[in-house]
């Protein structure tokens, strides 16, 4: 066997250790928590801009923003009504870990929220691999990327308890067949609930937001 294959599950598995002491810090907190994962450019700070207008009033949202490098995507959190927004930079790594998100999360008085959302860095391949230690995994396919995804990336999609499919406001314009995305999402993860929305005309937006305003008040 390669040498590097232990390695790498030990640290596979020293991450899962370090995201379920995350888990534990968010849950004993009463946060409800979400990662959102997708492609560059998939619409996941823009989800993030329309869902925290609709939940103003409601519910108390900190922003954990992963990112390569700057704060930009942090700064359009804060501004669109986040009540706290952090950014994390990964120094050039492709995706959040446990070790990061629990820097991000001792910067937070966690009892001050009810819903955490955690925009992870753009990549379809290797955030999949890194638990952080959220309730729910969240990928946003966006119809420009492609209908053919869910093929090519089996791992993101296989693994995600919600699956956004956002910029259905371009389906007149761009090839996508949505009969054979979704074939591709049913053999790989057939009970993921599924959202298609636009973040630029706001159809869908409404369902997608009273699924989480039901998720953060059923957990406990
Ligand atoms: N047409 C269209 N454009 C969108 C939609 N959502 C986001 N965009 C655009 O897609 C680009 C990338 O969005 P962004 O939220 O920064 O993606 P992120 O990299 O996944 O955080 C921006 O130019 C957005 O204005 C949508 O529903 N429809
Ligand atoms: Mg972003």
């Amino acid at each position: 066997m390669p040498q590097n294959i232990p390695i790498v599950e030990n640290i596979l598995n020293a991450n899962d250790r370090l995201a379920e002491e995350n888990f534990t810090r968010i849950e004993s907190a009463g946060v409800f928590s979400i990662n959102l994962m997708a492609s560059p450019g998939a619409g996941k700070t823009s989800l993030i801009e329309q869902t925290l207008p609709l939940l103003k009033d409601k519910l108390r949202v900190a922003v954990i923003d992963g990112d390569i490098a700057t704060s930009i995507d942090a700064d359009r959190a804060a501004k669109a009504g986040a009540q706290a927004a952090i950014q994390i930079n990964t120094g050039g790594d492709c995706h959040l870990d446990a070790v990061m998100l629990r820097g991000a999360l001792e910067k937070l008085e966690m009892d001050q929220f009810d819903l955490l959302i955690v925009e992870n860095v753009g990549n379809l391949v290797c955030p999949a691999s890194f638990k952080l230690g959220t309730h729910k995994s969240i990928l946003i396919a966006s119809v420009p990327e492609g209908d053919d995804k869910p093929y090519k990336y089996p791992g993101m999609y296989r693994g995600v308890d919600a699956l956004v499919i956002n910029k259905i406001d371009l389906l007149p314009y761009v090839p996508f067949r949505m009969d054979y995305f979704e074939r591709g999402v049913q053999v790989l993860n057939p009970n993921v609930k599924t959202f298609p929305l636009s973040c630029r005309t706001g159809e869908g937006l409404d369902v997608w937001v009273e699924w989480l305003i039901q998720s953060v008040m059923r957990n406990p």
